[in-house]
């Protein structure tokens, strides 16, 4: 049985008397590990951030100076990605001199009701990009950096990734180009005519890559970075490298698990349910990354498109679906995760001007800091605080790094889902239950892992729709230094070739086996 200290035992009593009113009776769960069968090797930069480009009209915002957004990075990853681009990618343009004219938008979609897409263009500037190298020495973060397809074309955006290569240097993963191109041709975008299709997404897509080719003659590239299609993942693996060869080395593309955030079918026991779509394409994807030898990565989604739900994309159902998504990302072969985030007001301004979720002052002073489903919130003036699916995201960090194997759960109907890992020098599980009612006692066999010590981490926190006092290892990250370091560590004592653990509805656990 668990061995607890008083500390841990009085913190997890408490826990679980804040939430007893809710729970139905415990269902008796049992996890199998498979050491044998390994799914993927999870790299070491699994972890990301995705931002609007346009949040680099502010050049002091990516900046090595801004401490407290360092901070907060370096709490997560000592080496994540940073994936920039979204719809203002579309709309940004670079003014390499002060005395630059800004291009004139020419899309149909300009001026209409209907259209979600940025109405006018954010200029970016060297000292943005230089500034942005400064935050990703600071950091220790790699970057993706997205060149507009939308509005863009082929010499204004050699000249711009040009200045990217060189400022950036090896922080530069790769480029893309255009952010959801197999949309663009929908009503509410524009960017292209209805009847404009993947071939000539193709033909448009290489034009541009042959000319920053021409200016950065080690350029790479990522793509497609769509919003949904795999079939436009798939035919890109196929087409792209038949004419880029070694210069394509990543596959894209983008994951909202619901939205709108105003529409009845967006809640939180929706978005804990498993979504089809994800094993559907993941399968469509993997095969076709295979057989073209790249990795996929999943550079932007998060919980609820235009903008997140309040008290759900910024609660502790958001870490659950986030945590859970990570991981399970990773058991079908996904190479890393870039959860979209950023300031109320530049995520607006890339859906239409307005967050259709926000239904008060309250939620828009929220939003101001973060958008709902932003993982940190804050500011350079103010500071940074790290929102609950940053928590998720620190949980599934433990994975980063490591091989994963296949897991057998039977949840005894309980909507709860489990992952397994071999680390260097010992195993990771790690359990979401995310279940509204009922509570886990789970029998964990080992497979014939020798355990010498067992310890537990638990993401938790007040309700699923709680959006203060999250915990990992019952610690909070601080405000504006991110300062955070385990409190509460079960040791659990491994019994013949399994473990015994508890793992209450709506909350997560994290094992370490050494
Ligand atoms: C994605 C866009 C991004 C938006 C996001 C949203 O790429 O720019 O911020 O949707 O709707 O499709 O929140």
């Amino acid at each position: 049985m668990t061995t607890l200290d008083r500390r841990t035992l009085l913190a997890s009593g408490a826990a679980l008397a804040g939430t007893a009113a809710f729970a139905g009776p415990p269902v008796r769960a049992a996890l199998k590990l498979d050491p044998a069968m390994t799914l993927n090797d999870i790299p070491a930069d699994y972890n990301g951030f995705s931002i609007e480009t346009a949040q680099l009209s502010d050049p002091l915002a990516y900046d090595g100076g801004n401490l407290s957004a360092v901070a907060l990075y370096r709490r997560l990853s000592p080496h994540g990605v940073l994936r920039i681009g979204g719809n203002s990618s579309e709309f940004c343009w670079w003014k390499a001199t002060p005395g630059a004219t800004q291009p004139v938008i020419k899309v149909a979609g300009h001026g209409r009701a209907d259209n979600y897409m940025p109405q006018h263009f954010t200029a970016i500037t060297p000292e943005a990009v230089d500034r942005l190298r400064g935050f990703l020495d600071a950091t220790g973060w790699n970057c993706i950096y997205g060149l507009n397809f939308g509005t863009g074309s082929p010499e204004r955006d050699a000249e711009e990734a040009a200045y990217v290569a060189k400022a950036l240097g090896p922080k530069l993963v790769y480029f893309q180009i255009g952010n959801e191109p197999d949309l663009y041709r929908d009503p509410n975008n524009l960017l292209r005519p209805a009847g404009w299709d993947f071939p000539d997404y193709l033909g448009e897509w290489l034009a541009i890559a042959e000319a920053v080719s021409k200016r950065v003659p080690a350029a790479k590239f990522g793509g497609p970075d769509v919003g949904s299609s795999a079939d436009w993942v798939v035919r890109f693996a196929r087409e792209a490298p038949k004419r880029l060869g070694q210069r394509i080395v990543g596959l894209s593309g983008h994951y909202y698990a619901s939205g709108p955030p105003n529409s009845p079918a967006v809640t939180i026991a929706n978005l804990l349910k498993t979504d089809p779509h994800i094993a559907e394409r993941m399968t469509a994807i993997i095969t076709a990354a295979k057989a073209a030898g790249l990795n996929f990565r999943m550079t932007e989604g998060n919980s609820c498109y235009r903008g997140g739900k309040p008290d759900m994309s910024n609660a502790l159902a958001a870490a659950l679906w986030g945590g859970d998504y990570m991981l399970d990302m990773a058991a079908r072969g996904c190479k890393g995760i870039n959860f979209h985030g950023g300031s109320g007001s530049q995520i607006a301004s890339s859906v239409g001007g307005t967050l259709p979720g926000a239904r008060n002052a309250a939620d828009l002073a929220i939003a101001r800091l973060g958008t709902f489903y932003s993982p940190v919130a804050g500011n350079r003036a103010e500071g940074y605080s790290a929102r609950p699916l940053f928590y998720a995201q620190m949980l599934a960090e433990r994975f980063a790094g490591t091989r994963m194997i296949a897991t057998k759960l039977d949840a005894a109907g309980a909507n709860a889902t489990a992952y397994a890992a071999k680390a260097t020098g010992g195993y990771r599980i790690a359990i979401f239950n995310k279940d509204a009612a009922r509570d886990l006692t789970l029998r964990v066999d080992l497979a014939g892992i020798k355990a010498n010590v067992a310890k537990l981490w638990r993401l938790t926190g007040p309700a699923l729709d709680a959006t203060q006092n999250i915990t990992l290892a019952g610690a909070e990250v601080t405000h504006g230094d991110a300062v955070w370091a385990p409190k509460q560590i079960e040791k659990l004592a491994p019994q013949g070739s399994g473990l015994d653990l508890k793992v209450p509805h709506a909350s997560a656990v994290l094992v370490f086996v050494d």
